[in-house]
């Protein structure tokens, strides 16, 4: 691991400083992304569904439709969301033993079902994002993912979505309970930016949701919305972009929010052009 980021260190030094490139755009000095709604519509029906048969197979009558989900996901992380739902909705429920233990164990459970799931194809990338992966490779700028959930699922969907050997196009998985707080604490942000000694506002995030949003920008990182299902109608405000999706050449995002300049899709030179603005 510690050769891994090495070997990143070097390539991303031997690229320009993020200020110059021609025309005065600039150079991000590495991607962002958070997972879940973001790289791929994962809420609905992965990890809600996954919660449910861990429910069941936990012998419990809990079961959590796709609206009530839509509530709960305000709730950041999915031991933190078990931990609302029992306190709101089930508040005689009696706990067999310890209830941290409990609810790790339902995660853990939750988890695997999950990661099944991806295994099964049940969930595709969302548009523009291997797109825009590939640009950002190719021209060595360090992809981090920067995410609220566990890194056993981020492994399972960059393996099973992305590539089997998609792990090591990120310079780094910084995911789930690594920092205390989840977002919408800056945590998780500040943690990514002081491991790879990134300047936060030469770099773009990329959020799907008002909780991400408010991570990103208290870390002080440029942030990209691309809204999903769940997120759409949130306040995005201090997003420098709010589309409908990365877009691709034959598929074109939808400006919701900001100036893509007349862009189809969100690509370095658009995101140059994003941070030569701020
Ligand atoms: C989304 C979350 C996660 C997922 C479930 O995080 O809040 O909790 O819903 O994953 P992000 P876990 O958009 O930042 O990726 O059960 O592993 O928490
Ligand atoms: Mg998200």
């Amino acid at each position: 691991m510690r050769r891994f980021l090495y070997f990143h260190h070097m390539v991303a030094s031997q690229h320009p400083s993020p200020t110059n490139t021609a025309g005065g755009a600039r150079r991000p000095a590495a991607l962002l992304f958070d997972v879940d709604g973001t790289l791929a519509e994962t809420e609905r029906d992965g990890h809600r569904v996954a919660f449910n048969r861990a429910f069941r197979a936990a012998g419990l009558d809990w079961e959590w439709s796709e609206s009530l989900y839509g509530e709960l996901l305000r709730v950041t992380g999915g031991k933190e969301r078990i931990r609302y739902y029992v306190r709101r909705y089930r508040p005689d429920f009696t706990f067999p033993g310890d209830p941290e233990a409990f609810i790790a164990a339902l995660h853990e459970s939750k988890n695997r079902y999950f990661a099944e799931r991806l295994a099964g194809g049940g969930i595709s990338l969302r548009p523009g994002v291997r797109r825009l992966l590939g640009e950002a490779r190719a021209a060595g700028i360090p992809l981090l993912i920067v995410t609220t959930t566990s890194p056993e699922n981020v492994a399972a969907l960059l393996e099973h979505c992305l590539d089997p050997g998609a792990r090591g196009w990120f310079d780094l998985i910084a995911a789930g309970d690594v920092v205390p707080a989840k977002k919408p604490a800056p945590d998780i942000y500040r943690y990514a930016l002081a491991h790879r000694g990134l300047p936060a506002n030469e770099c773009i995030a990329f959020e799907d949701s008002a909780n991400g949003l408010r991570a990103a920008r208290a870390a002080g990182v440029p942030t990209v919305v691309t809204v999903s299902r769940y997120s759409r109608g949130e306040d995005f405000s201090g997003a420098c972009l709010v589309v409908d999706h990365l877009g691709e050449p034959g598929q074109p995002f939808t400006v919701l929010a900001g100036d893509a300049g007349g862009a189809c899709c969100v690509d370095l030179d658009l995101l140059g052009r994003l941070l030569a603005r701020i």
